[in-house]
């Protein structure tokens, strides 16, 4: 798609990532009439994680009515859930009818940002040279770095190994012995693709997740049309399935109690496809439901309950040029291993490479306590940079395009203050940012996701979840629905006549 080779010297704002939330920003700064921006991706196509995962059974679990741009409803989605090629296919044609693409350069990688604080830009590196930014907006993704298990030997294994995430299609599954290690949200959907293909399959769970029944169906033909010709309808099915995740929210924050629907469907889902008494109380979950990421499928249990699949609990202690070895001694040989360990959530891999104010990075600065943002999207001591699922953004109810809209909205209206004002920086101040964090985390205490009795990757090495947000997703969008100025430290531009032009850091006033 991209056909520049080079990059200019210096652009207004520069965006890193063409997922959900790089595109969204591209194409929200065009309606505004922005050209003076660029969005780096290291791949060679829009859509982030959903060009990434192409393992088979890769689908989205929440409904697409809601999992997609509010501006941008897609008539043809084919199911409530939709499948990866969908999602991927919907990206593409967003970004292509919005007109943007030229903005967009892709296989180049975001090395590296420093804050120059005599010109007020962020020096960036990248893999196709240098250039500097006003604004930096990191839109890289909170589940992109896949995470390889710590296991004894693993690079050893003379099989083939492969993570759920970088799916090696030309490796042919038929026939083979198989080991899948973990069992979140990857798994649940490689597993009972894959059990109809290989010869053997051996599941590897460290954790039992809870699984509720999946309400997936195709859309009919009656729908389709009516999505096509009523718009009305789309929102309607939208507004209703929004509200619906909404109301999970007491039962993560305020008391599991009001989960317990939730937990008997998800334990009649086991009883339904599984009748072994062992493998049943293999299965079952032993911390509340909610803790972790509550998972959806209708076919894992009855494929863990098959013949050919085994389901080991016994911690892996090592794996050898062709097996892998559990704490009881047992030697299993196969031929291929998928890896469904996840992704490194709580230390953003990005923030080893921006530089702030202080020539400190990102990473060093979050190594005491834990990742910590205002709003999880501005970060003291970072001037100018604004992220796109920073830190307490995610969700366990529901879809992160709505919280990724709000945060657009919130950026634009910082960078529109920015301009009318002839503001050259912005950086929360340092009370604001305490404040809201002290909030958040007094209120994340009383959550199943930090009280639920599992250890998950919402919490952080220090036990502090560092991931999710405690409240209404409606809330969190009335929090971030106007650039609140008074929160910040600024700087005036130092020649507002030219405000792209000769920076001069002595002329730059600092205010409180
Ligand atoms: O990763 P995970 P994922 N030895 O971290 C186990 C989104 N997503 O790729 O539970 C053995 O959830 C680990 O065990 P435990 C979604 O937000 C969405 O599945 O830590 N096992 C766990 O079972 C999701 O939450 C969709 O004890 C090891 C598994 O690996 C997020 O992505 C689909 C291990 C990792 O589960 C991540 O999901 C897919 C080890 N050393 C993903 N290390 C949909 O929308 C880890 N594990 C459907």
């Amino acid at each position: 798609m991209d056909t520049t080779t080079t990059l200019p010297t210096h652009v207004s704002t520069l965006v890193v990532g063409a997922g959900f939330g790089g595109l969204g920003m591209a194409i929200k700064l065009t309606e505004r009439g922005e050209k003076d921006f660029l969005v780096l991706e290291r791949g060679e196509d829009v859509g982030g994680t959903w060009r990434d995962n192409t393992y088979p059974g890769a689908a989205c679990d929440v409904p697409s009515q809601l999992y997609s741009f509010s501006f941008a409803p897609n008539p043809t989605w084919s199911r409530s859930f939709s499948p990866q090629p969908e999602i991927q296919a919907y990206l593409r044609r967003v970004a292509a009818e919005a007109g943007v693409l030229d903005r967009f350069r892709f296989g180049t990688s975001f090395d590296a940002a420093r804050w120059d604080r005599d010109e007020q830009v962020w020096r960036v590196e990248t893999s196709r040279g240098p250039v500097t930014a006003d604004v930096l907006v990191t839109a890289s993704g909170g589940l992109s770095e896949p995470r390889m298990p710590d296991i004894d030997g693993i690079d050893s294994f003379l099989g083939e190994i492969f993570h759920s995430a970088r799916w090696n299609h030309d490796y042919d599954l038929a026939g083979k012995r198989v080991a899948v290690i973990g069992t979140g949200a990857s798994a649940i959907q490689i597993v009972p693709e894959v059990a109809d293909q290989v010869a053997h399959l051996d599941v590897y769970q460290r954790t039992a997740p809870w699984v509720m029944p999946r309400r997936d169906r195709a859309y009919t033909a009656l729908e389709r049309f009516g999505f096509k010709h009523l718009p009305g309808l789309q929102k309607l099915y939208r507004t209703g399935i929004y509200w619906g995740r909404e109301t999970f929210v007491p039962g993560f924050t305020v008391s599991p109690r009001l989960a317990a629907p939730a937990k008997k469907l998800a334990l009649a889902n086991i009883e339904k496809a599984i009748t072994d008494p062992r493998l049943r109380e293999q299965v079952t979950p032993t911390f509340e439901i909610g803790c972790k990421r509550i998972l959806i499928s209708n076919d894992w249990y009855p494929a863990l309950a098959r013949d050919d699949v085994d389901l080991v609990t016994d911690p892996i202690v090592k794996v050898t040029a062709g097996a892998v070895v559990t704490r009881d001694g047992v030697e299993r040989e196969v031929d291929a291993i998928i890896v469904a360990t996840g992704f490194y959530t709580t230390e953003q891999p990005i923030a080893e490479h921006i530089v702030g104010r202080d020539g400190q990075s990102l990473a060093r600065h979050w190594a005491g306590n834990g990742m910590a943002a205002y709003k999880g999207t501005t970060i003291n001591g970072f001037p100018n940079l604004f992220q796109i699922v920073g830190p307490n953004t995610g969700l366990g109810h529901s879809s992160m395009v709505f919280i990724i809209e709000s945060q657009l909205a919130y950026i634009l209206d910082a960078l529109r203050s920015m301009r009318d004002t002839d503001t050259a920086t912005v950086e929360p101040r340092p009370d604001a940012q305490r404040a809201w964090n002290d909030d958040l985390q007094r209120r994340l205490r009383r959550t199943v996701w930090n009280k639920g009795g599992c250890s998950s990757w919402y919490l952080d090495a220090h036990g502090r979840n560092t991931t999710l947000w405690p409240r209404t997703t409606f809330t969190f969008r009335r929090l971030l629905s106007t650039f609140d100025r008074d929160k910040y430290l600024t700087t005036a531009r130092a020649n507002p006549a030219r405000p792209d032009a000769d920076r001069d850091a002595d002329r730059v006033e600092q205010t409180a």
